[in-house]
């Protein structure tokens, strides 16, 4: 069993699309070991994406991020960290294959619905940025 790190971003959340994105991961078979509607602050939200800091977009993905809530989960299931990628779709919703959440619900590169953590040091980073241990149990 492995845990990943996911966000329904705030475009998802403000389009009420977190009760089908939850229905997929479900359906997926993953487990939500933990889940919270948060408001990120830019810090935390610098804090989060810092290994993309020096990138172009950093400042606009930033501001994106603190737009509105967002879901953080934390989910568990075999080959976590890349079934929720393969579930979530190519990073820009244009290039995502049919049937994939970004494909589904995201509107552009920025604007792509969901967050999935890309390696298992990843998903220990990010998992613990936002849970405490006890949380993740
Ligand atoms: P992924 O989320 O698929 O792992 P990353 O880690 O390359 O993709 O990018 C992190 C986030 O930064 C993306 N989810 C997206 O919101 C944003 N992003 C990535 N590339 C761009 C870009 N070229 N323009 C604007 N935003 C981007």
């Amino acid at each position: 069993m492995q845990k990943t790190f996911a966000i329904i971003k705030p475009d998802a959340v403000a389009s009420g699309y977190t009760g089908a994105i939850l229905a997929e991961i479900e359906k997926a078979g993953f487990k939500i070991k933990a889940m919270r509607l948060t408001r990120l602050s830019k810090a935390q939200a610098e804090g989060f994406y810092a290994v993309h800091k020096e990138r172009p977009f950093f400042g606009g993905l930033v501001a994106f991020m603190t737009e509105g809530p967002v879901v953080v989960l934390a989910l568990e299931r075999e080959n976590a960290i890349q079934a929720w990628r393969d579930l979530m779709g190519a990073t820009n919703p244009e290039k995502a294959a049919e049937g994939t959440i970004r494909k589904k619900f995201g509107a552009n590169i920025e604007r792509n619905a969901t967050h999935g953590s890309d390696a298992p040091e990843t998903a220990a980073f990010e998992l613990g940025w936002f849970f405490s241990g006890s949380q993740l149990a």
